[in-house]
């Protein structure tokens, strides 16, 4: 069995501090960078918005952050504007191990649609690639890490698990947004799709 570390969105604005933040989101950081020597393959994703993406508040005068609208791929969720391509907020940690990463995968970089997963943007049909790199370096098993629980993670772990990886989500290196019960939603998305899940 090949085992391939994915390390989700471990970036500045979803950091204390940053735009999205998330209540611990730097306390993963030292936990991944422990984990990464143990895995062959380590794969960093990077959310990559462009300015006015489609995912933002503020493109949506009647909405706040955290309200939902309907896009034609579903409902989304409004976030306050982060990650912007190029800005402090979407480079990864200072102190994220970023060397060892075989692969740097960014995602939702199209306006019009945002990109929760890893390897499907959020109308569940647009791959990112990442399933054909590692499905071509051969691994079988991934552990998903990072930030944020309910949301990247989430998307990635459900997608893996549905395209037949064996799928852990190691939770001692992850934090959640927990946006109305969206983290024990979430966990229990994971387990009914029979997602591990450790260290919780
Ligand atoms: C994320 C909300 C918006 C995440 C990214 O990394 O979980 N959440 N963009
Ligand atoms: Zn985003």
């Amino acid at each position: 069995m090949t085992d391939a570390l994915i390390v989700i969105d471990v970036q500045n604005d979803f950091c204390p501090g940053g735009a999205l933040a998330v209540a611990g989101g730097d306390e993963v950081v030292p936990r991944i960078n422990a984990m990464m020597d143990a895995y062959p393959i380590r794969v960093l994703t990077q959310d990559w918005h462009p300015a006015g993406h489609s995912s933002f508040a503020s493109e949506h005068p009647a909405k706040a952050p955290m309200e939902t609208v309907e896009m034609p791929y579903g409902p989304q969720v409004l976030w306050p504007d982060h990650c912007v391509q190029g800005s402090d907020g979407a480079a990864f940690h200072v102190d994220l191990r970023t060397d060892p990463a075989d692969l740097i995968v960014r995602k939702g970089f199209r306006k019009a649609v945002d990109s929760y997963s890893a390897f499907f943007e959020n109308d569940h049909v647009t791959p990112t690639g990442l399933e054909g790199y590692l499905r071509s370096r051969g691994a079988e098993r991934l552990v998903v890490v990072g930030l944020a629980t309910d949301f990247c993670v989430n998307y990635s772990a459900l997608d893996a698990a549905r395209l037949g990886f064996d799928v852990t989500v190691e939770l001692s290196a992850c934090r959640g947004i927990d946006l109305g019960g969206s983290l024990d939603a979430a966990l229990e998305g994971l387990r009914a799709a029979g997602v591990r899940l450790e260290g919780g």
